[in-house]
C-alpha cells in the first residue's frame, strides 16, 4: 500500500476479503443450499431455508422465519425478537442496479414484519435493535397474505462497492 500519491509505501497489511456474491446474482433457494447466506438468529424465531413454503414451482424451497427449525413458516409473538439473514454483494461497474424479490408476511400489524437493508460490511449488527433506518431499502414488509413483488433500482453511486444485504 502507498500513502497518498507518490508517497512512501506502508507496511504490508493483511486484509480479509469476505465471501461475496457478484452481479448479476439470482437465488431461489430451491435446492436448500445456503450459497454464502448466513444467519444471525434470535433463539425462537429464526431464519431457515426449507420447503415449508415457496412462491415458485411446486416442491421449491425458500427463505423464511420459523419457530421450529424450518418445519413450518410460523413464528411466536410471545417475546420481541430480531433475526437477520444476510449475504455480501459486490456491486460491479454498471450504471444502475436492480434488486427484486418476492415476499409475503402475515404478522401482527406494525409489530411483526420484514425489512431489507444494505449495510457496510463492518456494520455492528445486534439482536436487540434494528439497523439504522438510513440503510433500509424498504418500508415494513407486512400484512400481505399473497406473494408480493418488490423492485428497487439503485443508481451508479453503488458502482464497485461491496455491501451486506439483509
Ligand atoms: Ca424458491
Amino acid at each position: 500500500m502507498e500513502s497518498n500519491c507518490g508517497g512512501a509505501y506502508s507496511e504490508t497489511e493483511r486484509v480479509e476479503i469476505p465471501l461475496a456474491q457478484t452481479m448479476p446474482y439470482t437465488q431461489n433457494f430451491n435446492d436448500g443450499l445456503m450459497y454464502g447466506w448466513t444467519f444471525m438468529n434470535d433463539t425462537v424465531n429464526q431464519w431457515a431455508v426449507g420447503s415449508a413454503i415457496d412462491c415458485g414451482t411446486e416442491g421449491g424451497q425458500s427463505l423464511y422465519i420459523s419457530d421450529n427449525n424450518g418445519m413450518t413458516n410460523t413464528y411466536s409473538n410471545y417475546l420481541p425478537s430480531i433475526s437477520y439473514a444476510m449475504t455480501n454483494i459486490v456491486f460491479g461497474n454498471f450504471p444502475a442496479f436492480n434488486i427484486s424479490f418476492n415476499w409475503k408476511a402475515n404478522g401482527e400489524n406494525n409489530c411483526d414484519y420484514g425489512k431489507v437493508y444494505l449495510l457496510p460490511l463492518n456494520y455492528d449488527l445486534n439482536l436487540n435493535s434494528l439497523p439504522d433506518d438510513s440503510y433500509s431499502l424498504t418500508d415494513k414488509l407486512e400484512q400481505q397474505t399473497s406473494w408480493q413483488s418488490e423492485d428497487i433500482t439503485l443508481g451508479a453511486e453503488w458502482c464497485r462497492i461491496c455491501k451486506r444485504s439483509i
